[in-house]
This record gives C-alpha cells, sequence and structure tokens, in this order.
C-alpha cells in the first residue's frame, strides 16, 4: 500500500491482510484502540512504526496501514529503540503479548521502562501464551489450567504495572480490550507522554482464557484515576491486582526524566523518510514485503 504524507489513518483501509485471530479474540478490540489513537492524534501513518514481538497479538502491525515490523519473541523494545534513536521523528509504537514482554524479554522491559526513549509499549496481557496453545505465563492468576499447569497456576501473578513503576516508567497505565474508547485514550495520551510509556491491555483470550475470558473481567475492572495524584497513590494503584482491578492512568510523573537520545545527535543524516515519489525508497521498502 502507498501512503501519501496527507492521508490521516481513518482515510485508509486496513492493512493488506484481514486479522486471523479467533474471532471474539480481546485483539481485536486493542487494533481498533490503537487505531483510534493515531487518528484522534491526527499522526501521518507513514510516520508511525509499530513493532511486535512473536505471539497472537503480535500479528498487529500487519492490520494498520502504517509503517510496522513483525520481529523476534522478546526482542521488540530494543528494536524499538534503535528505530526511534536512528529517526526520532518518528512516532514508535511497541505491540507484543505478556509472554514476550513480561516473560521472555523481560530484561528488556526493565532496562527500556529505566532507560526511557520516547516509545509507547502496549502489552496485550491475556494471561497466557495464545499463539503456542494456551499455556500459562508469568501474569496467569493463580489456579489457571493449561497443558503446562495441570493442576492449575500456582504461583500468584506478577504485576506488571508494579514491575515498570519500579525500574523507572513515568507514564503507567492499564486498559481493557472490551472499552476500546478508554484504551484509545490511554494508548493517546501514552504517545503524548515524552519518554517511555507503559500500557498494560488486559486483553482476554476466548479459545483458551478460562479464568480470564471477558466475564471474570466486568465485576473486577474499576476506573482508578485519570492520573491526577500523588506519587504514593501511585505505589498502591500499580501494585494493585486481584478482587479489583484499577484502570486508567496509575502513574504519571509530573516531571519527566530526559528521555533517551543516543549520542544526543538529532536524527541521523541519511536515514531513509518516507517518500512516495522515490522509486529508491519503494524499491527498499518492497524488499522488506514477505509474501
Ligand atoms: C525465542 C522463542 N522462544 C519461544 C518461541 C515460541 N513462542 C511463540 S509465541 C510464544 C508465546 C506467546 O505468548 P504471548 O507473548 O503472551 O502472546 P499471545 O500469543 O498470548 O498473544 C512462544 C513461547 C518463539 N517463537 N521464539
Ligand atoms: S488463541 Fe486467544 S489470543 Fe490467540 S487469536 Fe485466539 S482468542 Fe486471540
Ligand atoms: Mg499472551
Amino acid at each position: 500500500m502507498t501512503i501519501a504524507t496527507d492521508q490521516r489513518i481513518n482515510t485508509l483501509p486496513p492493512g493488506d491482510v484481514p486479522p486471523t485471530w479467533c474471532p471474539g479474540c480481546g485483539n481485536f478490540g486493542v487494533l481498533a484502540a490503537l487505531r483510534q489513537a493515531i487518528e484522534l492524534l491526527g499522526l501521518p501513518p507513514h510516520e508511525v512504526v509499530v513493532v511486535s514481538g512473536i505471539g497472537c497479538g503480535s500479528k498487529l502491525p500487519d492490520y494498520l496501514p502504517t509503517y510496522g515490523m513483525l520481529s523476534i519473541h522478546g526482542r521488540p523494545l530494543p528494536i524499538a529503540t534503535g528505530i526511534k534513536l536512528a529517526n526520532p521523528r518518528l512516532t514508535v509504537i511497541v505491540v507484543d503479548g505478556d509472554g514476550d514482554a513480561y516473560q521472555i524479554g523481560a530484561g528488556h522491559l526493565v532496562h527500556t521502562a529505566h532507560r526511557n526513549p520516547d516509545i509507547t509499549h502496549i502489552v496485550q496481557n491475556n494471561q497466557l501464551f495464545g499463539l503456542t496453545g494456551g499455556q500459562s505465563s508469568i501474569t496467569s492468576d493463580v489456579g489457571f489450567k493449561s497443558g503446562t499447569t495441570p493442576q492449575g497456576a500456582s504461583h500468584a501473578p506478577m504485576v506488571p504495572t508494579a514491575l515498570t513503576f519500579t525500574a523507572g516508567a513515568g507514564f503507567v497505565a492499564r486498559g481493557i480490550a472490551n472499552d476500546p474508547a478508554l484504551l484509545a485514550g490511554l494508548i493517546a495520551r501514552g504517545i503524548q507522554y515524552p519518554g517511555y510509556a507503559h500500557i498494560d491491555a488486559l486483553q482476554p483470550c476466548v479459545s483458551f482464557g478460562g479464568l480470564n475470558s471477558f466475564d471474570p473481567y466486568s465485576g473486577r475492572t474499576y476506573v482508578a484515576s485519570d492520573g491526577a495524584h500523588d506519587y504514593a497513590r501511585s505505589r498502591e494503584l500499580v501494585g494493585e491486582w486481584g478482587e479489583r482491578v484499577p484502570l486508567g492512568v496509575l502513574h504519571l510523573d509530573p516531571a519527566p526524566r530526559p528521555v533517551a537520545t543516543g549520542t544526543g545527535t538529532p536524527a541521523a543524516e541519511g536515514t531513509a523518510h518516507h517518500d512516495p515519489a522515490d522509486p529508491r525508497y519503494r524499491a527498499l521498502l518492497e524488499g522488506f514485503r514477505v509474501t
């Protein structure tokens, strides 16, 4: 698809291929929310790059008319950081699953939250490994039965918002896939935040979710805050998980830390910029297309 520089995302069709997610999958809500956030901010799609890992949810960049990259399991954060450093004019967004971000990629998560590049991180948290058949993950609730936990998960789930808060993230939020309007607002605020922004997006898996499909969330979630609260309240909200699950902006640093900019130089000279009229770049980009 060729994107003219004056097009908004809502004037464009979806990506090149239709989603292969199961009917009713929460990822449809995450996709709608991200698209809505890009539209809300009026971001030119050719200046947006969405980087994912591997997993059901990580197929998302295929379904958006922006630039995108399906990368390696657990590794989208360092790749996105490199993209942002090479061309700071781009809006760089990472979308990956709980297994990707919170488990195999946990080291990158902590260091990215600490180092603070200006990227927005949306984690499709379905509390399991969807693509590989519903195995339990580090965020599975106690009692969740799967092929790897036939007696039910025995460890209390890791609370990822507490982890990124502790590592230094200045924007920490939680949304849910079945409220795309709330999630879109959080994503838009995360994109506007100057630094690393973490959005934990509860994303029910209707095929393997069991305890975690839509119904059990409905009595537990509540919109806790729009972010106007002090540090002590942030600490309570980022760690709350159980009978009650807070949504909204859980932590917003009123004095954001300096953003990681590599050597401190602006956009690298010679970096390829989107220009649909330039045949060299078209050939280059077509070379990346997997058919
Ligand atoms: C290095 C590596 N290890 C393991 C796998 C197998 N694998 C593919 S997806 C996945 C887990 C996906 O879970 P999650 O990130 O939560 O995404 P979901 O499918 O739930 O959206 C695993 C373990 C892999 N592709 N690469
Ligand atoms: S297995 Fe679960 S997460 Fe994967 S597409 Fe189906 S419903 Fe969605
Ligand atoms: Mg998952």
